[in-house]
């Protein structure tokens, strides 16, 4: 399953988005540091079923929303200098060592300062928290590779192996592939020889441009001024106007049967007698809704899997002409893969022996037989002939 970290300054709002995402019970307070131990849950990313273009029913979906699981990770807050060992150092990142990206939840409307104490809104600078972030996972990356770049640069001299090879084995555990580290050496320019302390940074934060892709939401986004989340729009990464409040009080209320809302939707239908407080509330709730089009969530979590990774959703299927499985069920799956994902690496990836064993697959729109090569694309139902 792909897994997507959590991560950013103390109070900015982590443990609230993956609540709202996940339904998990956890922590949430208005002061630094309520997260300690990370919280791993399942939330979902989603797409339009494919059911009703087909022309088939389908007990897979929500009325054509289909929700694929994907793993999420908060993590506690992060405070400048942590990797100094401030606040809870940065340990904790160890956390986020498997997660593909990472969703940077900065408080946008600018209410808490840098170790998340709350302010005045508009009183901190939210692109300030952007830059941070970016230092610690740097000073992160070098403090792994400092510690042993003295005997890795000896190793290097000694043996007849590329330093990316022997640099790329180092930092294992972190993910890191040959040609992320590869392309940051060649970025740095220099023999590993001659890298100073000030090199080795520049190349930290190379691999971790590379290794952790990110995406910003802009949280609070419904107290925040619009000032100040245009501004955030301008960065170049992809950033998203968020409240995850709004959306943890819109699943809270569907959970008891206050309100019929489905995770992503723009808009709500109220199902039970309410209180004016509760309308106004509710109405207020809209209203931001309407002008950010949801509440970011979803989009958020989207826009990580599909628009940053690279993601694409493809059907496998046993039955080309009734797109079930072998017990009858339509569509009974929806897997993400990345783009470029051949049909035959499908195969490996529904199980190893149908991989090996595999024959050849067919499209199931078309029936019809398609390369071994065949690049999937987004929405495909496969049916993968294998002799396993
Ligand atoms: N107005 C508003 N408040 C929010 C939003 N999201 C979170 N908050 C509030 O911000 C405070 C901090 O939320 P948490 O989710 O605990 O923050 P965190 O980033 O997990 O904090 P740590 O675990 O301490 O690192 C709480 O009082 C939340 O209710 C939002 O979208 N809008
Ligand atoms: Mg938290």
């Amino acid at each position: 399953m792909i897994e997507i970290g959590l991560a950013g300054k103390p109070n900015a709002g982590k443990s609230t988005f993956f609540k709202a995402a996940t339904l998990a019970e956890v922590e949430i307070a208005s002061y630094p540091f309520t997260t300690i131990q990370p919280n791993v849950g399942v939330a979902y990313v989603r797409s339009q079923c494919v059911c009703k273009e087909l022309g088939v029913e389908c007990k897979e979906c929500v009325d054509g929303r289909r929700y694929i699981p994907i793993k999420l990770i908060d993590v506690a807050g992060l405070v400048p200098e942590a990797h100094k060992g401030r606040g809870l150092g940065n340990e904790f990142l160890d956390n986020l060592r498997q997660s593909e990206a990472i969703i940077h939840v900065v408080d946008a409307s600018g209410s808490t300062d840098a170790e998340g104490n709350e302010v005045g809104i508009g009183e901190r600078d939210p692109i300030e928290d952007v830059k941070f972030l970016y230092h610690e996972l740097d000073m992160w990356v070098f403090n792994i590779l400092k510690r042993n770049w003295a005997r890795l640069v000896r190793r290097i001299s000694m043996e007849k192996i590329p330093a990316y090879r022997l640099i790329a084995e180092q930092l294992g555990g972190l993910g890191f592939d040959e040609i992320q580290v590869k392309e940051s050496l060649r970025t740095v320019g220099k023999e590993v020889e001659k890298i100073s302390d000030d090199d080795l940074l520049a190349f930290a934060s190379e691999l971790r441009k590379r290794r952790m892709k990110m995406l910003i939401a802009a949280n609070k986004a419904d107290k925040a001024p619009d000032e100040l989340i245009k501004r955030m729009l301008n960065l170049e990464e992809i950033v998203v106007p968020v409240s995850a409040e709004v959306e943890l009080t819109l699943r809270m209320a569907s959970k008891n049967g206050y309100i019929r809302y489905y995770l992503g939707d723009r808009d709500f239908e109220i199902i039970k007698e309410l209180n004016e407080k509760q309308l106004k509330a509710l109405e207020l709730i809209r209203r931001f809704m309407r002008k950010n089009n949801g509440t970011g969530v979803q989009e958020a979590l989207n826009r990580i899997v599909f628009d940053l990774l690279d993601y694409i959703v493809v059907y496998p299927v046993e039955d080309e002409n009734k797109f079930t499985d072998t017990k009858g069920n339509v569509l009974p799956d929806a897997l993400l893969v990345k783009k470029g994902t051949t049909a035959k690496e499908l195969a490996f990836l529904i199980h190893t022996d149908i991989g090996k064993n595999f024959i050849h697959a067919i499209d199931a729109r078309k029936k019809m037989r398609i390369a071994d090569d065949y690049e999937l694309k987004n929405n495909d139902v496969i049916k993968i002939v294998s002799s396993a």
